[in-house]
């Protein structure tokens, strides 16, 4: 039965065609061209973030959307290790595997071990913190793995102050206004924390770990202070300017000491007059060779008061900035970061729901087609 619906199928495409069934351009002629005129995402690497272990219906989305980057931390308890350290090479190789029995490589580790509050403020204990981070970046090298996305925001992490602000067509979205949070009480428990000395221990952990990742074939990439206000509670944020990232950079030049850039944040720096012209940084980073790992996503607003939107609803032109990529020869991993949480899914994980990352996946895909396509 199968066999004659096929070629009833054909004869309807054949007539309404006014071809005869022999003149069909064959399915296999048309996806063979696809492949061969178009680079896979642009040689890009495309990616999902999994910060809540294997989730088996994102996996089988991404395999079905051929989507096989896995973005995530090392957690001993995903590969049945609770107890042991999760910069040790068995913990590390256990999750590597773990990745790769599900059909996806584990591309970028983002969020890594051993990097936590007291390198980030320098407080006693920092350099045995800092001897383990060295520990797990030969581990990462010896497997493989040569991309590591870290931030520095100790204490507190990204912050927004609406997860589920409504956006176009009712979807909900994250959002932050400083007003928010102004009254809230000061951190004190840390002491006195100046943003020179958030530069000061920034200098302090290049120093000490960026020869190491040269040796060991990995790449740091920065990621921005999200919000990129000056500080939160108390707490300094250095990492809020394009001026902060060449800053960091010249600290100590290096092909393993780079730059995530998450498009989100840093279209949200400077303010509603002055923002940052991002194919511009997109260029001007790419041509040092800087940018290790994109974030793609995109706001509306500036540092003070802002909201995420969907992929093709905020501020940033995204096919110049796609095609910046393009410009610069980027080949690494790309993951699409925040998106809405549309209908029918659920807001546990404000920014990483399934069905909005469908949406963002195709939009991605469909903007490198359309670069690659104008650039040749
Ligand atoms: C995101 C974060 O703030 C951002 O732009 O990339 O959600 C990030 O993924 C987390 O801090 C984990 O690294
Ligand atoms: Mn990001």
């Amino acid at each position: 039965m199968k066999g004659k619906r096929r070629d009833f199928i054909k004869q309807g495409v054949a007539t309404a065609a006014g071809l005869s069934i022999g003149q069909l351009p064959s399915m296999d002629h048309v996806r063979r061209s696809r492949e061969l005129d178009y680079v896979k995402d642009g040689g890009m690497q495309l990616c999902l973030a999994y910060f809540w272990g294997i989730e088996p219906l994102k996996v089988e989305l991404a395999r079905q959307m051929g989507v096989l980057g896995a973005v995530g931390g090392i957690s001993p308890g995903m590969v049945g290790m609770q107890g042991k350290n999760n910069y040790e090479l068995e913990v590390i190789k256990a999750v590597k595997e773990a990745w790769e029995k599900e059909g996806l490589q584990l591309r970028v580790i983002e969020g890594p071990p051993s990097l936590y509050t007291k390198t980030k403020l320098g407080l006693e204990g920092r350099d045995e913190e800092i001897d383990n981070f060295i520990t797990f970046l030969k581990n990462i090298g010896s497997l493989g793995i040569d991309t590591v996305c870290h931030n520095w925001m100790p204490v507190i992490s990204w912050t927004r102050t609406n997860m589920e602000k409504s956006s176009r067509g009712g979807a909900l979205v994250s959002a932050f206004n400083v007003k928010d949070i102004e009254n809230e009480p000061v951190i004190t428990e840390y002491g006195d924390l100046t943003h020179e000395k958030m530069w000061d221990n920034m200098e302090y952990f290049l120093k000490a770990v960026i020869p190491e990742a040269e040796k060991a074939g990995v790449k740091l990439a920065l990621h921005p202070d999200d919000p990129p206000i000056d500080g939160i509670r108390g707490i300094p944020r250095i990492m809020t300017s394009v001026d902060a990232f060449k800053k960091m950079l010249d600290l100590y030049p290096s092909p393993s000491n780079g730059i995530t850039f998450c498009q989100g944040s840093f279209a949200s720096m400077g303010d509603e007059n002055n923002g940052v012209d991002i194919p511009a940084a997109i260029e001007y980073f790419g041509k040092r060779g800087a940018i290790h790992f994109v974030h793609f996503r995109d706001v509306r607003g500036s540092k003070n008061s802002f909201e995420e939107t969907f992929h093709d609803d905020g501020k940033t032109d995204m096919y110049r900035a796609m095609e910046a990529y393009y410009k610069i020869g980027y080949k690494g991993p790309m993951r699409p970061d925040h998106v809405p949480t549309m209908a029918g899914d659920s807001n546990n994980h404000p920014g990483y729901s399934t069905i909005g990352t469908l949406f963002a996946i195709g939009y991605i895909r469909g903007l490198i087609e359309g670069v690659h396509k104008a650039s040749t």
